[in-house]
């Protein structure tokens, strides 16, 4: 897969502001801080095409970006992150409304990136998100971020991780995992395979 560009579509909450196009979407998400924004930007080879900050829940609205590429153009979306312990119930709620409403509903959703933590593992919010990735037939692909944080033996572990061996199994649409660092530059080659496999199957 070649990248001849990207840009900044459009940013939406609920459905009436999702854009209409009929090109193929490839989502991320995650919890809040896992690192969503810097690997798109760091796969992209884009410094701020996305925002990136230091304080969680960022990301409060879906982003839409344009990619235009070989073999095919299509779009990327940064979802908002979830479990952002902070912020106000009825915010959270609003974030979990437009995250299900995004995979339920969104016609020309191809793929999703599952970000975790590499430090962290897979976690009970993760495991929300899974069931709703199994509940609507979606395809999905785990990616462990931020490995330049962990010792390299921690890292071939993660694989082995029985809870991850349980999800695998159960869940046939699910591949990976793809372990990846934004700051270290790992894990590009990886995303793009699993990207160029999703849109192969349209
Ligand atoms: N060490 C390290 N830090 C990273 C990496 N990727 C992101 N970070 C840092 O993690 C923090 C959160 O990164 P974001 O990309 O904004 O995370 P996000 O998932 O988009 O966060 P929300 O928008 O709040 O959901 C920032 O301080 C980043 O600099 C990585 O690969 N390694
Ligand atoms: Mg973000």
């Amino acid at each position: 897969m070649k990248i001849k560009s990207s840009d900044f579509l459009k940013s939406a909450s609920k459905k009436n502001g999702w854009p209409q196009t009929e090109l193929p979407e490839i989502a991320f998400a995650g919890r809040s801080n896992v690192g969503k924004s810097s690997l798109i930007n760091f796969i992209l080879g884009r410094k701020n095409l996305v925002k990136v900050s230091n304080t969680p829940g960022k990301t409060r609205l879906i982003n839409f970006f344009n990619i235009y590429a070989n073999p095919s153009d299509f779009l990327l979306v940064d979802l908002p992150g979830y479990g952002f312990a902070k912020g106000p119930i009825k915010e959270k709620e609003q974030w979990q409304f437009m995250i299900e409403q995004f995979l339920k509903d969104r016609k020309e959703l191809l793929g999703i990136f599952l970000l975790v933590d590499s430090r962290r593992g897979v976690q009970e919010m993760d495991f929300n998100l899974l069931e709703w990735l199994i509940a609507y037939d979606l395809q999905a692909c785990l990616v462990f971020t931020k490995t330049d944080k962990i010792k390299r033996n921690e890292q071939a572990k993660i694989a082995k991780d029985p809870n991850i061996g349980d999800i695998m199994s159960k869940y046939k649409d699910f591949s990976g995992p793809i372990l990846s660092s934004a700051t270290h530059k790992i894990g590009k080659k990886n995303i793009f395979n699993q990207i160029e496999t999703w849109l192969e199957m349209i």
